[in-house]
């Protein structure tokens, strides 16, 4: 299997962590690929040019994370799998809420790539609300003892945080919620988590507008 990331990328991160927890290094190649260029690898594979995206050996490129995580789980046994099942809604909806919280963010991030006169005040106002409110959920879970078990909601806070840290640092994310500053700090060392620690930097300007 071959999983195609961005360095950048909180997505993808969330399924190279995957990778490295669940112990298929030697079964995912993961191969670094380029987004919004014509001339990507990736392309072929998966037209709609995001990551993260996992091509199995039959030629079938499973997309999106949610789906990539089910197929990463599918390769070990029941009980070591990360996604939480139907059967276990608290874990779900914290997946829910930290991947939410990272759709926001990614929002919010590249209306601040846009050229300055090209980005919405409306827009930023609104992400940025969203974004204080659901850091506030997410530290007041992690308070009463959410996110405890190393399952696919705690590799995407972990994802969503290394990303605020990184490289969205309008967000003062862990300004005044030291639960979060706490699971982010002790999760700094897990080798999925220190060997995927994504680059400095907002990333590329977001595409102007043709006029
Ligand atoms: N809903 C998707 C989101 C994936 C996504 O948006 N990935 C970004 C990187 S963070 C991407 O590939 N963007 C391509 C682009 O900006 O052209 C998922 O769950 O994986």
């Amino acid at each position: 299997m071959r999983l195609f990331h961005a360095p950048g990328s909180p997505y993808a991160r969330i399924a190279r962590m995957a990778v490295i927890e669940l112990g298929l290094e030697d079964r995912v190649t993961v191969t670094e690929t380029t987004l919004r260029d014509p001339a990507s690898d990736l392309l072929p594979y998966n037209p709609l040019g995001r990551v993260p995206a996992l091509l199995l050996p039959g030629g079938i490129t499973v997309t999106e994370t949610t789906p990539v995580l089910m197929m990463l789980d599918a390769l070990v046994e029941p009980a070591r799998r990360l996604l939480p099942g139907p059967e276990r809604p608290g874990l779900l909806a914290a997946y829910g809420r930290a991947l939410g919280f990272i759709d926001g963010i990614a929002v919010w991030n590249r209306e601040l790539r846009r050229p300055a006169c090209e980005r919405s005040p409306g827009v930023i106002a609104l992400e940025e609300a969203r974004a204080e409110r659901a850091a506030d959920a997410l530290e007041a879970d992690v308070r009463d003892g959410g996110f405890a078990c190393r399952d696919a909601g705690w590799l995407a806070l972990v994802s969503a945080l290394g990303y605020c840290e990184r490289r969205h640092t309008a967000f003062a994310w862990g300004k005044g919620r030291p639960a979060l500053r706490a699971l982010f700090e002790a999760a700094a060392g897990r080798p999925c988590v220190a060997r995927t620690v994504p680059p400095a930097g907002m990333g590329s300007a977001a595409p102007a507008l043709s006029r």
